[in-house]
């Protein structure tokens, strides 16, 4: 039983393939030394003020620190990190017609923290979703080396496939994704795994990046920890992941709790940050709406108030 480690290099669909065939992967120094030399000076003041968790699941001697999208401008590249989103739209394609961002949350195992209860993370949705639907794709960055004694996340290959009420045996049957700092173990979001047990002297640092189906809720309420005050500054790619654009055709309407006068109740959310819906690609719900050349300045109009709102 191991789990397959992918160079750099390899494409989306090796990783997708792995996570379909053994549930987990990894890939091994994606991050250059720069980048994480970057990541770890913007994430420190946040950890470092970050409270250890209230119960043996979140974890005792674990800081957990989140809205990172909002907070760390260095993490939103891993966010949209074009291999992984390229895996993680094959792994998830299937089951929804767009990805969104689910969670970004440092998980900073401290010496002392015993192994977190092995679980799948697709029980945050309870027992809800039918098993042949797979609704999350996960990254955890390694931000230190990942050893067996710091806490490297366990992992049991296959268990995706077991009956979801099967639970291991015992801790025994699991791995550990052992990977050097800059690495990222992908995993789905019904294959067993847990944080492992810091038995060093010294932090065990990874960043949780995930996504899932574009029609769930999402585990970090990604509209009040990066409102539309921070998310109308960020790019596209990254807000459409957050939220801040349909997930469906009639999914995700925008109407502002106040009415600017000439726009319809039936806006996608981009209007929120102030961007004009006929920009964007496929969107017709604003036809019969106002005439073009007054969009500009009603959408800006919406924005501007979603900004103080
Ligand atoms: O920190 C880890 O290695 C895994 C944490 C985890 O699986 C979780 O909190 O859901
Ligand atoms: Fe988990």
């Amino acid at each position: 039983m191991s789990l397959q480690t992918l160079a750099p290099d390899c494409k989306a669909s090796e990783i997708a393939g792995a996570l379909q065939r053994d549930g987990a992967c990894i890939v091994r120094d994606v991050l250059s030394a720069a980048e994480l030399a970057r990541l770890d000076a913007d994430l420190a003041p946040w950890i470092e003020r970050s409270q250890t968790g209230a119960d043996d699941f979140t974890g005792r001697h674990t800081k957990r620190t989140g809205a990172l999208v909002a907070r760390c401008a260095e993490v939103r590249p891993l966010v949209t990190h074009p291999l992984v989103l390229a895996a993680a739209n094959e792994f998830l394609g299937p089951w929804c017609e767009r990805i969104q961002l689910h969670l970004t949350q440092t998980i900073d195992i401290l010496p002392g923290q015993t192994a977190q209860i092995l679980h799948r993370d697709r029980l945050a949705w309870g027992g809800y979703i039918p098993k042949p639907i797979e609704p999350q794709f996960n990254t955890i960055w390694a931000l230190t080396d990942f050893t067996e004694s710091n806490g490297a996340t366990h992992v049991i290959p296959g268990s995706h496939d077991w009956p979801l009420e099967r639970n291991p045996k015992s801790p025994d049957e699991s791995i550990q994704a052992v990977m050097s700092r800059g690495s990222v173990l992908c995993y789905g979001g019904t294959v067993i795994h847990g944080g492992g047990a810091n038995r060093s002297d010294a932090a065990r640092i990874g960043l949780n990046v995930t996504y899932c189906l574009g029609w769930l809720r999402q585990e970090e309420n990604q509209f009040l920890s990066c409102p539309p005050r921070i998310a109308k500054d960020l790019d596209p790619a990254l807000t459409d992941l957050l939220g801040y654009t349909m997930g469906n055709y009639a999914l995700g309407y925008y109407s502002h709790p106040d009415m600017v006068d000439g726009l319809p109740d039936t806006l996608p959310p981009e209007v929120a940050i102030g961007r004009r819906p006929d920009q964007i690609p496929g969107n017709t719900l604003i036809s019969g709406g106002p005439p073009a050349d007054r969009l500009d300045e009603l959408v800006a109009e919406a924005g501007t108030r979603s900004d103080r709102g």
